[in-house]
């Protein structure tokens, strides 16, 4: 059996804090393997980037979720008890509650829900001072997200719940107050939603057929119960959290308009195009860094030994950033999608294999379906200026925020 490469480091969580989402990537680099392995949170960690190693990551077979996201993440970003961590026969019934909410109707009506959004802001933005685009979108889609979902919002809340699930997105991978804001708003935000799905199953605030409330407070799992109300909440947050942070990817397309200006031509009433762009822009900006999962039994592969327990840090980043995969990879360049198939372990910010055998992201769709629509909008219903402002974003920072969200000014309505 060889020896796997070595980061010789006695703990490198504070290094990956600080490198950001270039820590797996130069290590292998630095190492010339896809895989290595290091010490991270104190325990040994295997990391992977790459193809291959994505369709091994993805085995189910090979390895497990319960256990392998580091507590910090979960009191913060994903909770505790949901599908994230959940595996085998418990993960299926968990999941098909998240996919059975994406059919290609509800898709379609959260994006007309969203454009109507967008034509109305639009209005708004007309005449007035600057805009930051980020700040707009997140309330843009708080308000879209639970309309949809069958959350009730008053006007007077949305500022409050924005924050909060902003909060959620951007603590899990810092230390200090940024933090702990995003502990206390998910304890909040699960005390507003489980209290939502006790009424909702009493009656007291009934929810549309079919929206992410009633599908979540009625599940009933393989032996006929409903979900724990705190479990309950969290699903929902699942569903609300993750629609919001599509902001961060709605900010970095208008980012990349800015800096490739022909493609605002291209995508005008073209679908493909547009859908390349989309794709580039979920390839090429920094999002999800590492998805993370155990070993579930012992096996070898690639002549390294990958032993039962142990944990393994997927490099969704890198793998995106693989210059065997990506010619080129540091360009944005949405043609590079042409004519091209792309298999389930390639392009994988939003995780990898399949959607409901495996945990790759159930908002897949709707993220890439808005993405379109915000691209359209940005490319067709108005005109803007992009004044002078700092532009470059901190690939230290897990999320990495656009340093100001990206100020728009002189905004007019055309069409
Ligand atoms: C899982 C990324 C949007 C719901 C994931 C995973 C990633 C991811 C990396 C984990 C994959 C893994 O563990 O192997 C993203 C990004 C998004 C996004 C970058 C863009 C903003 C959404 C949206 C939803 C959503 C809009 C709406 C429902 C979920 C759920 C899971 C998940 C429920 C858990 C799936 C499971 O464990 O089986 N997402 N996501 N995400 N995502 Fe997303
Ligand atoms: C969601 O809300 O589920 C989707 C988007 C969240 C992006 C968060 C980016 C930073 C996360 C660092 C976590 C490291 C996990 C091992």
């Amino acid at each position: 059996m060889a020896t796997m490469p070595a980061d010789r480091s006695p703990d490198s969580t504070l290094a990956l804090l600080r490198a950001g989402y270039r820590f797996i990537g130069e290590r292998c680099e630095r190492y010339g393997s896809d895989v290595f392995t290091t010490r991270i949170l104190l325990a040994p960690t295997i990391c992977l980037r790459g193809r291959p190693a994505a369709e091994l990551f993805y085995d189910t077979d090979r390895f497990q979720r319960a256990t392998a996201m580091p507590l910090r993440v979960q009191r913060t970003l994903t909770g505790r008890g949901g599908v994230q961590g959940l595996d085998g026969p418990e993960h299926s019934d968990r999941k098909a509650i998240f996919m059975s909410i994406m059919t290609p109707a509800a898709i379609q009506r959260l994006g007309h829900l969203f454009d109507d959004e967008w034509r109305t802001r639009v209005a708004a933005w007309e005449g007035a001072g600057p805009v930051s685009l980020y700040d707009e979108l997140g309330r843009m889609l708080t308000r879209v997200v639970c309309a949809w979902a069958g959350v009730p919002l008053p006007a007077s809340q949305v500022e409050r719940r924005t924050v909060e699930l902003h909060a959620m997105i951007e603590a899990p991978a810092v230390l200090g107050p940024r933090h702990w804001r995003g502990r206390v708003a998910r304890y909040r935000t699960e005390r507003w939603l489980a209290d939502l799905i006790e009424r909702t199953r009493v009656g007291f605030a009934p929810a549309p057929a079919g929206s992410a409330l009633a599908v979540i407070a009625e599940h009933r799992d393989g032996r006929g119960n409903l979900l724990p109300r705190r479990i309950a909440a969290v699903e929902l947050l699942n569903v609300l959290r993750p629609v919001v942070a599509v902001d961060q990817y709605l900010t970095f397309a208008a980012l990349a308009l800015h800096d490739h200006p022909a493609w605002r031509e291209r995508v005008r009433d073209d679908d493909e195009a547009t859908e390349q762009f989309v794709q580039e822009v979920r390839r090429y900006y920094p999002f999800f860094p590492i998805a993370a999962a155990r070993v579930r039994r012992s096996f070898d592969w690639q002549g390294y030994h990958f032993p039962r327990g142990r944990r393994v840090l997927l490099d969704l980043y890198g793998t995106n950033h693989h210059p065997t995969l990506w010619p080129q990879p540091e360009l944005f360049r949405p043609e590079r999608f042409a004519g091209r198939r792309v298999d389930p372990f390639e392009l994988i910010p939003q995780g990898g294999g399949d959607h409901w055998a495996g945990h790759r992201c159930a908002g897949e769709w709707i993220t890439i379906d808005l993405m379109k629509r915000a691209v359209t909008n940005l490319a067709t219903t108005m005109r803007y200026e992009v004044p002078v402002q700092n532009l470059a974003l901190d690939l230290h920072r897990m999320p990495a925020l656009p340093p100001l969200g990206l100020t728009l000014t002189n905004v007019r309505r055309v069409g």
